[in-house]
């Protein structure tokens, strides 16, 4: 029986009444939010319990997915969806919208590898797999940004302190992290056995939140951990400062993600999390699957690790097999090969992961030792099969540091990259010298997005539109989207679709109005470019296009309107960043406030981008910019997120640009730039000199010199820093070896807009392929060639 309006209605009433004696029209907004979260845990409860009931029995194998990142956004809504009351509720509550506003974003990730963490937790649930996350509950999220005269401040993201959590603290399942001491080893009945001494002992306590498959999937189980005072060990921590430092491991999330910086902290929250989740893995498989034979533990467990941030449980799992439960080495390294798998997310040398080994060997004297031990065995077992140099590129210790990657590969019996041509890099360049050692290793699996969200959730018109066409399968089977191509030629069709973008971009620019005063005409292009600010994303070649359109509107040229909307935070120690913000600023309000060009050509740049901030965004996009310079974006999501929402995308062949691409025909998309073998060719000539390019260009020219002949005011200093970077030759991401051709493509946009019949056939066909990048598929093939999990069977529930 499913779940009527009024039988909501009088839930509602009840936890109203029971919590705050209020009723519907007097609760406030935050009373509402309690009482509807409270009915949809209740709604949950359970089938998650018969889904631990289910694991225990059936004992299938379950993946853990070790994530320092997770980054769901709003709980609210995916739960109503997935529980199957989205459409009751939103019908009994007028105002759910607003509701469900006044939920914190749980932000607790920098950006792609986050977000793809949250989407796979939800997949892993929605297709029937048990799938754990095991990651960190920090107190504060990504911080929030704001705009000071043009520049970022950050803020501290506090999304605890409001009530109508997801979480359930379950103390019963806390464990103990040791860090720091000294370890000896001493011989028990002919077993080394290490004994520690004066190190600090923490305890790790998880808080539980319910991951709701959709429809009839599981209810899986994501486990953040928070660091606590052992209460026995409190007369260890007697200052404040000693009680702080506890509380410091879980408090903050790492802003950068792409530039790696060796921190102690960071070093301490990953051991934490990771030694906390395996030991808590390993209890279960001891006493609930009541078994003790190590040997099969690659039969019930697989550990993800997340890039290399949770590399350590390669040797932490040694450490517990080997000294907690006396396995010997071999028999240990055999299990762990088994259990671990490694998903690469970036090629660029400075995000890789390393880690100082004297810092290591303080923090972690055993963990040290361990790794250690397994680069002596990795560099002996290559001796005299291959050359010593490549066993000096590939072992795991090298110039005093810990290779995280090294690690990663060594200790795992699979590695992916996020794209197909990622994926080849990694093979080609980037870790060739392992893929020559162990070419069976390596995989590709292309990214994925929760069209639940991005379709489902924040475009509900888009929804109708798909349901009112090729019928309601699409929800559960996104396979079935590729029928929506039949209505190409449908001009009813194709003229709803102008509307229901047409009306997203009027909820648009109303919010946009309120956050920045700025007046939108919902007809202009709708151009956007959200994700993190990175020089390689090239945010600044955008920059260089609104320049060169706002001359040529200033000089009489025309072009159709546009409105440019950026969404984008910058890692707070990230200079040049923070720079390019500060610049996109400034020319935003140059132009907005110019009456020369009557409101042709407008700049938004929103602040503080998070998942809810992109459920807005998106819907309402007609153009998604994904201009990075090729080679150096993985993948990419919000590429995919956008074309399902029916935006056509600008793009670099990088990433999974060229997998859209692939789907969706070349007719279907703007592509421009250089390819991978220019690009290549360029860094191993050392041939780019961009100051020539700049001279004899003088539509280049012209646009560069905007950002330092006082056209574009109050950022003299940040328009220098950003010209003198494109003129150097070694600005490693080309970004005027494309501008021209991105101006071309540019062109062709405009002339594709003044054919609107055109426009909305291709928007028709990017949604209906956009089902190639739905993460249930995504991690069907995980599920398949990496964790080799069978599905659980559930009994359906009544809600
Ligand atoms: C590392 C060390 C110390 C502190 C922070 C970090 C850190 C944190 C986050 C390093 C990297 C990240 C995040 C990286 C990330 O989001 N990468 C993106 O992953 C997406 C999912 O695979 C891809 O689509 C994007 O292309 C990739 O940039």
């Amino acid at each position: 029986m499913q779940l009527t309006k009024e039988e909501f209605k009088n839930r509602l009433k009840r936890k109203l009444n029971d919590y705050y004696e209020e009723d519907i029209d007097t609760a406030s907004t935050s009373e509402l939010f309690a009482a509807i979260s409270a009915i949809v845990r209740d709604g949950y409860a359970p089938q998650w319990r018969r889904t631990r009931i289910a694991e225990t029995k059936q004992k299938e194998k379950q993946v853990y997915y070790f994530s320092i990142e997770f980054l769901p956004g709003t709980l609210l809504k995916s739960n109503l969806l997935n529980l199957g009351w989205l459409k009751t509720v939103r019908e009994a509550l007028s105002d759910l919208d607003k509701i469900a506003e006044y939920e914190p974003d749980m932000a607790l990730g920098n950006g792609g590898l986050g977000r793809l963490a949250a989407a796979f937790m939800d997949s892993l649930a929605s297709t029937g797999y048990t799938g754990n996350g095991n990651g960190i509950r920090y107190k504060y999220g990504l911080f929030k940004q704001k705009f000071v005269n043009g520049y970022q401040r950050e803020l501290p993201n506090d999304w605890l302190k409001k009530e109508g959590h997801w979480e359930v603290r379950r103390e019963s399942k806390s464990v103990l992290v040791r860090f720091g001491g000294k370890v000896n080893m001493v011989e028990d009945n002919g077993w080394l056995i290490p004994q520690y001494e004066g190190e600090r002992v923490v305890r790790a306590v998880p808080y539980d939140v319910a991951v709701v498959g959709y429809q009839d999937g599981l209810t899986n189980t994501l486990r953040l951990w928070d660091a606590e005072i052992p209460p026995e060990e409190e007369l260890n921590y007697p200052t404040i400062s000693d009680r702080r430092r506890v509380e410091d491991l879980t408090s903050i999330l790492y802003p950068d993600d792409s530039n790696y910086e060796g921190r102690l902290l960071r070093l301490k929250q990953e051991y934490f999390f990771v030694s906390a989740g395996l030991q808590s893995i390993l209890d279960y498989y001891i006493t609930k699957l009541g078994n003790k034979n190590f040997a099969q533990l690659p039969d019930y467990v697989a550990v993800h690790i997340n890039d290399t941030h949770p590399a350590m449980a390669i040797a932490e799992l040694m450490r517990l097999l080997v000294d907690e439960h006396r396995v010997d080495w071999d028999t240990a390294w055999n299990i762990t090969q088994k259990v671990m798998s490694y998903t690469n997310h970036t090629i660029m040398a400075e995000a890789m992961e390393k880690w100082d080994v004297n810092m290591m060997s303080e923090l972690l004297p055993r963990i040290m030792q361990i790794i250690t031990e397994i680069d002596r065995r990795y560099c002996e077992g290559l001796k005299g099969r291959v050359s010593d140099a490549v066993i000096d590129r590939t072992r795991i210790i090298k110039n005093g540091q810990v290779q995280m990657a090294h690690l990663a590969i060594i200790g795992s019996h699979s590695v992916n990259g996020v794209a197909a041509l990622h994926t080849q890099l990694l093979e080609t360049e980037v870790l060739k010298d392992f893929y020559n050692l162990y070419p069976e290793r390596f995989n590709n699996k292309t990214n994925g997005i929760t069209l639940r969200r991005w379709l489902q959730i924040a475009n509900p018109e888009l929804s109708d539109l798909l349901d009112q066409t090729i019928g309601k399968e699409w929800r559960s089977d996104s396979n079935k989207m590729l029928n929506f191509e039949k209505y190409y030629h449908d001009t009813k069709v194709l003229n709803q679709l102008h509307e229901i973008k047409l009306d997203n971009k009027k909820k648009l620019a109303k919010f946009m109005k309120e956050q920045t005063g700025i007046e939108i005409d919902p007809t202009a292009i709708f151009d956007v470019q959200v994700k993190r600010m990175h020089a390689y994303k090239r945010q600044t070649l955008k920059l260089l296009h609104i320049l060169k359109l706002y001359q040529d509107l200033k000089a009489g040229i025309d072009h159709p309107k546009r409105v440019i909307i950026f969404g984008a935070k910058a890692a707070p120690s990230y200079v040049f960043a923070k720079q390019i913000i500060k610049v996109i600023n400034e020319t935003a309000n140059m132009i907005n406030n110019d009456p020369d060009i009557h409101g042709k050509l407008k700049v938004v740049f929103l602040e503080n981008y998070n998942v809810s901030l992109a459920e807005k965004i998106i819907p309402a996009a007609d153009i998604s910019e994904q201009i990075s310079t090729t080679t150096k974006e993985a993948s990419g999501t919000s590429n995919m997120k956008l074309m399902a929402n029916g935006a056509l995308t600008v793009a670099t062949m990088d990433g999974a640009n060229i997998e859209i691409k692939d789907a969706v025909g070349e007719e279907n998309i703007f592509t421009f730039g250089l390819n991978k073998d220019q690009v290549y060719k360029y860094y191993a000539e050392k041939s780019y000199h961009p100051r020539k390019m700049y001279e004899e260009d003088p539509v280049m020219k012209k646009t560069v010199d905007a950002l330092i002949d006082g056209t574009v005011p109050n950022c003299s200093s940040e328009g220098q820093a950003l010209v003198n970077n494109f003129l150097s030759d070694n600005e490693q991401f080309l970004v005027l070896a494309d501008f021209e051709a991105y101006l071309k493509a540019q062109e062709k946009v405009e002339q594709t807009w003044a054919q609107k019949r055109i426009w909305q056939q291709m928007s028709l066909v990017n949604i209906a392929h956009s089902e190639r990048f739905d993460s249930d598929k995504t991690i069907e093939r995980y599920a398949q060639d990496i964790w080799h999990l069978k599905k659980l069977k559930i009994e359906k529930v009544d809600r």
